[in-house]
């Protein structure tokens, strides 16, 4: 077997690999503008390292649903220095669509590109992870968040977004980038209502069945606010992490790679406890 391409970390033993949110951004639904000075967001991520994080992930551009996009230069401004900073302390991602933040994101020390397009939003990103040898995380996307709830419309959503990531996967690798470093996510609350999002978590499954690492990234969104609230208002972000870590410990279950979230304390504890659970008796 081939090894992968350095900068992917490696899932233990069966333990998914835990990936901190570092959100430099205003506007992020879930965190937004707590961490949007760059010393705010490395003493957060610096935290998330200590609480065991194996890697961050840095992002300058929210992707809430109807969000508005910065502009490449403010995108720059805001990740470049985090990255450059976080790099020296661990592992580090960049949650761009754009190449040309990517690029100079794997200039600054990342060494992970994680891209919610998958490469569909800028023509110039396979090409750059292909040259760059990077590990690349691409994401089920059907457009930019503005409007990309308008696109929620499936047959079959596991078999539809199945076919459409296996789709990307293979022209990704097309364009070179390397097989081995290639992860896949079925992208919850991407284009996806919140039964869409419960069938994927269900049928994972189904993901892994396309050949390649899958990240899970359901930390905080708005299905689980709305899980066992009927006739109520939806529970706010800031208090869906315990049932994200049931999602966590559910995906670990499931064979996933990796969990993309934003309370790494509690997805440790959820880890801690899938693996008690599995152990054998005696233990
Ligand atoms: N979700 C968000 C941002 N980046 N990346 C991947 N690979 N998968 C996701 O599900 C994902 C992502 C949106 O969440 P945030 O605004 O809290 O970061």
């Amino acid at each position: 077997m081939s090894t992968a391409p350095p900068g992917l970390p490696v899932a233990r033993d069966g333990r998914p690999v835990v990936m901190g949110v570092v959100n430099v951004t205003p506007d992020s639904f879930s965190d937004g503008g707590q961490w949007f000075q760059p010393e705010d967001a490395v003493r957060h991520g610096r935290e998330l390292r200590a609480q065991g994080a194996d890697v961050l992930d840095v992002g300058g551009e929210s992707t809430r649903p109807g969000a508005e996009r910065p502009s490449e230069a403010e995108e720059l401004r805001r990740v470049l220095p985090v990255v450059a900073a976080l790099s020296e302390v661990s592992p580090v991602s960049v949650d761009t669509m754009r190449a040309t933040v990517a690029a100079a994101a794997l200039d600054a020390g990342a060494t992970l590109v994680n891209d919610v397009s998958g490469g569909l939003a800028d023509p110039d990103m396979a090409p750059l992870v292909a040259e760059r040898g990077v590990p690349f995380v691409a994401m089920h996307w059907r457009g930019h968040s503005l409007d990309m709830q308008s696109r929620a419309s499936y047959d079959d959503v596991v078999a539809d977004v199945c076919r459409e990531l296996g789709g990307r996967a293979e022209a990704l690798l097309a364009a070179g980038v390397a097989a081995d470093g290639l992860v896949l996510d079925p992208g919850f609350g991407f284009a996806k209502l919140a039964p869409d999002n419960w069938a994927l978590l269900r049928h994972l499954d189904a993901v892994l069945g396309l050949g390649h690492p899958v990240l899970v990234g359901t930390s905080r969104k708005k299905f689980l606010g709305l899980v066992g609230r009927e006739g109520r208002e939806e529970r706010p972000p800031l208090e869906r992490d315990v049932a994200t870590a049931v999602t966590t410990a559910h995906a670990a279950r499931a064979g996933a790679w990796g969990l993309r979230v934003h309370d790494v304390v509690a997805a440790v504890d959820a880890l801690d406890v899938t693996e008690a659970l599995r152990g054998s008796d005696g233990d």
